[in-house]
């Protein structure tokens, strides 16, 4: 597949260049060169992209992105993002490759987007007038703080959180599962900075009763309809009063991106990150499982395995929370080349959800046999692991390097593609990647 210029079509439409492709301060495309862009990416444009003829050109969708550009490593530029792949534009949804997801902890322009509606303009997300209401029938004395009252008021901690979308995977179930179709790249994990939830809700009295929170955020529906809410999941009362659940302002010691829900998110890092609601505007303290927009029809798993296909009733669907054990190859990048005699020094992140990483193995002979990896230990609960190995290959030719996690209740990835789920959740196979030894 040939990796074009970036000149035509899309992509000058989603140069970094504000001023050249006519975008907004986070990137996106303004109505004028939306326009621009539907009559640059003619036919001629798309097929020099793609590196050839498109027989079913006339089936497309206009404004379709081709496949080809999502699953490539051609940069996706909004504005203060690097090296992101793009998924879709409306809503804007891009992930990171695993070889971008090499650092320590994920740099502010490698963390992936997620949107479910339209990411709110700069001007509605001031940080000098957010508010934060706390409310629902389970809070005792529902109070509404500014964000400088929250900064004064409550003690900052900083924690290392990940977080994953539940869907990250999708694009390997068969048959396809509907929804953004991601690789391995809705991932990252890096160091947030506020105040817990904990002591926000006890300082507002915290009702018996409580059994589940729910999260605002202020972005539109994707229809525009200002009636429509665009999501508000949440989590069981006791996950949101774990210590290392925030309601957070700062990511890697900076405002949050704005894309990624500044100026205040909630952060539950380990579960899917569906609760870990943007632009949060208000937090409801509930007496029942919270009932708001996307806590039904999707976000769940059957509760019970089903085969490939089945449609499955809402009622024996049950909600996604703490992600399985998971890992990632970030170090080579799939495809390079080594020497025979060298030994090479792979690298990687684990995870597990609220668990955490025991082992990790490696093998390069299609699972064959396994080699121990070094795993470090977290700098706090829910924050991704590194790890890394040297590999030694016998003779030339092709490999495919195979990285396996454990958790810390013995529980493994699975080598192939585990239960299909009408909405494609929970691929938790292993990440792979190609060498080739000369
Ligand atoms: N307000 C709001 N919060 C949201 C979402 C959203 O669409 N709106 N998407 C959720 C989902 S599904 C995911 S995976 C994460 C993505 O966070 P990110 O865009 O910072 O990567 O945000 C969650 N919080
Ligand atoms: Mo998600």
């Amino acid at each position: 597949m040939a990796k074009k210029p970036i000149e035509m079509g899309i992509f000058e439409a989603y140069s970094a260049d504000p001023i050249k492709a006519d975008l907004d301060i986070f990137g996106r495309q303004t109505d004028e060169s939306r326009r621009g862009f539907l009559k640059k990416s003619s036919l001629i444009a798309m097929m020099a992209v793609v590196g050839s003829n498109i027989p079913f050109a006339s089936n497309m969708p206009g404004g379709l992105i081709p496949a080809a550009l999502a699953n490539s490593d051609t940069p996706f530029s909004v504005l203060g993002k690097d090296g992101l792949n793009y998924i879709g534009d409306k809503p804007i949804n891009a992930e990171t490759p695993p070889h971008f997801l090499d650092d320590d902890f994920t740099p502010p322009n490698r963390f992936f987007i997620r949107n479910n509606g339209l990411v709110p303009e700069a001007s509605e997300l001031d940080p000098k007038t957010w508010t934060l209401e706390i409310s629902g029938e389970s809070c005792l004395n529902p109070t509404v703080f500014t964000l400088a009252e929250l900064k004064k008021k409550f003690k900052h901690y900083t924690y290392a959180l990940q977080l994953e979308c539940g869907g990250n995977g999708r694009s390997e179930f068969v048959p396809q599962a509907k929804g953004n179709q991601w690789n391995q790249g809705a991932i990252a994990c890096g160091r947030w900075t506020g105040v817990r939830v904990k002591d926000v809700l006890n300082a507002c009295g915290i009702k018996e009763d409580a059994v589940y929170i729910g999260y605002y955020g202020v972005d539109k529906h994707i229809s525009g309809d200002p009636k429509k809410v665009t999501i508000s999941r949440g989590a069981p009362i006791k996950k949101a009063l774990e210590d290392e659940s925030l309601i957070a302002w700062a990511y890697e010691g900076a405002d949050i991106p704005l894309i990624n829900g500044a100026p205040l998110r909630l952060v539950m890092g380990g579960w899917s990150a569906s609760v870990s609601g943007k632009w949060v505007k208000k937090i409801v303290v509930r007496n029942k499982v919270h009932d708001g927009e996307k806590m039904s029809g999707s976000y769940n798993v059957p509760c019970s395995p089903v085969a490939a296909g089945t449609k499955v009733p809402e009622a024996d669907m049950c909600i996604l929370g703490s992600l399985p054990v998971k890992s990632l190859i970030t170090f080579p990048k799939s495809g390079i080349e080594t020497k025979l005699g060298e030994k090479l020094a792979i690298r990687g992140k684990a995870w597990a959800g609220d668990l955490s990483v025991k082992s990790l193995e490696v093998s390069i002979d299609f699972g064959a046999t396994w080699k121990k990896a070094i795993v470090e230990k977290q700098p706090n609960r829910l924050a991704w692991q590194k790890w890394s190995a040297n590999i030694e290959f016998p003779k030339k030719g092709y490999y495919e390097i195979w990285a396996k996690a454990t958790d810390s209740k013995d529980v493994s990835q699975p080598m192939i593609i585990p239960g299909w789920n009408p909405h494609g959740y929970l691929n938790n196979s292993t990440h792979r990647i190609a060498v080739q030894v000369v």
